[in-house]
């Protein structure tokens, strides 16, 4: 077939993959998001459907006090001998710990802690032994792609922790898998920071313990030198093998706005390139080291993507999600409509205001939704952090309803419109494009431009952190809103 990048679209971060009873399995990093690491299925590597979260219980994660991008880093997924592994670090309280289940669609298992630092963890199963891998230091104090031994069913350390490789001398050596192929071991790893010179490099080894020789061409894969390309900052990516026998590598990147002084706001996203292995037993990956905006596969099918999510076809416990962890009385959620209770808590907090949301997928489309409410403000909100964020919303004042355009910028905190309108309900529509967000409400019949926000100013480049804009319904200041007719609409 062929297919086109991004093959997951929006704020999906870090993915790591398996395969396991002719099928792949895919998470992503979630950060302060809940409940945590969203988890994909796919039969031919293009097409993902997300099935759930591996970590749905508080009791397995504590998002209490993570701030924006904080939280829940890059996950790794493994299948072992009918057991599916989730190995992740919360950044929040500072621990690596993973989780397990025999069923892929059912609950995880309680955290098993790991008393071993760093971030990236990962699991290399290999011969009756378990190695835990990540980008930290090791027990004399040396830092890299550090590696333990431990006991799989304890979190136990069985040996003690050394560095394995210190990369190829970029900066920020992160997201460290080991692989057993051809009975050899290769360390496949990122280099030059999530950014516009990400890449990804690696090194083999005859012993799972080095010493590791770096690949001569090292960065396999980069974009950082096609000045002007869409897609950038490829890194930080897993390996996985399709059963005719060809090599994939599942990564970030981005896709960047304009050609000068780029920007990205749709956060990190999915994409899926050709490797091809030698003779030697050295890979080669992408188009001459780079990945493209299209590839022709051996792996039958066709690429679909869904374009419309609404309330009907997206479910509560899968595709959406809420900010920390919810007060969930707040959420009356039904494929009809959601209603939310407003708390005291609002968008502009580290907290959990009450707030649900889905990912802005892609770059253009339409977002709908009709709102009612009895006081105080609720609407929907493009939300890339607490400081920035645009909100369109209805709200009540001194018994008097308007609906107004909230622009967020950092410090600056701006009513940008508003208009009087004369019920306790309205319309509510946004236009996404790639350099502007136009808003509009709808009331009584009449449509009115509340004006336009730039997409700049939701960017990681403005924001910083590494996560997307999401499209999130919320409510504030100890109301009841009802939303209905929520979608959105993909060009
Ligand atoms: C992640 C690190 C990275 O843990 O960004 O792109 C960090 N790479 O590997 C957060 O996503």
């Amino acid at each position: 077939m062929i297919y086109k990048n991004p093959v997951v679209k929006g704020f999906y971060p870090d993915p790591s993959v398996c395969a396991a009873n002719g099928r792949y399995y895919m998470v992503c990093s979630s950060f302060q998001f809940f409940p945590g690491v969203p988890l994909f299925e796919s039969t031919d590597l293009v097409n993902w459907k997300q099935i759930g979260h591996c970590l749905t219980r508080r009791s397995q994660v504590e998002l209490g006090n993570a701030v924006s991008s904080g939280g829940v880093y890059a996950p790794t997924i493994r299948y072992n001998n009918g057991t599916f592994y989730m190995v992740t670090t919360n950044t929040s309280v500072g621990r690596n710990f993973y989780i397990s289940t025999t069923d892929i669609c059912g609950e995880w298992s309680e955290p098993v802690f790991v008393d071993q630092g760093g971030i990236d963890p990962s699991l290399l199963f290999d011969d009756g032994h378990v190695y835990f891998i990540s980008n930290g230091t090791d027990d004399e104090g040396n830092e890299g792609i550090t590696q333990c031994e431990i006991d799989i069913s304890t979190g136990k350390k069985l040996s003690p922790s050394r560095t394995i490789w210190k990369g190829s001398g970029g900066r920020y050596l992160e997201s460290p898998h080991m692989y057993r192929i051809n009975d050899g071991y290769i360390l496949m790893a990122a280099e030059g920071g999530t950014e516009y010179g990400h890449m990804i490099t690696y090194a083999r080894s005859a012993s799972v313990w080095g010493e590791f020789e770096g690949y001569k061409n090292n960065p396999v894969l980069t974009n950082r030198n096609l000045g002007g390309f869409e897609i950038q900052g490829v890194g930080h990516g897993d390996l996985v093998q399709a059963p005719d026998g060809n090599w994939f590598i599942l990564h970030l990147g981005f896709r960047q706005i304009d050609r000068w002084m780029p920007y990205h706001h749709l956060g990190r996203e999915v994409f899926l390139t050709p490797v091809h292995f030698g003779n030697d037993g050295w890979f080669t990956a992408g188009d001459n080291g780079t990945t493209a905006h299209e590839y022709e596969i051996g792996i039958e099918g066709v690429q679909n993507e869904k374009k419309v999510w609404d309330l009907k076809n997206t479910d509560p416990a899968v595709d959406w999600c809420f900010m920390r962890h919810p007060e969930t009385e707040n959420y009356e959620l039904s494929g009809e409509r959601f209603i939310l209770h407003g708390t005291d808590k609002t968008l502009d907090d580290i907290a959990s205001p009450t707030f649900i949301a889905l990912r802005q997928k892609d770059l253009c489309g339409t977002i709908k939704c009709s709102i009612s409410l009895d006081r105080g403000e609720a609407g929907v909100t493009l939300f890339m952090d607490e400081q920035q964020h645009y909100d369109l919303a209805l709200r009540c004042e001194n018994g008097r309803f308007e609906a107004v355009l909230k622009l967020n910028i950092g410090d600056i905190k701006h009513v940008q419109k508003s208009v009087p309108i004369q019920d306790n309900n309205a319309v509510l529509e946004i236009e996404m494009s790639n350099f502007v967000y136009h808003f509009y409400v709808t009331s009584r019949g009449k449509k009115y431009d509340l004006g336009t926000a730039q997409t700049k100013y939701l960017s990681s480049e403005v924001a910083s952190g590494f996560t997307g804009v999401m499209i999130g319904l919320y409510a504030q200041q100890e109301n009841t809103a009802v939303f209905t007719d929520f979608s959105v609409s993909y060009d």
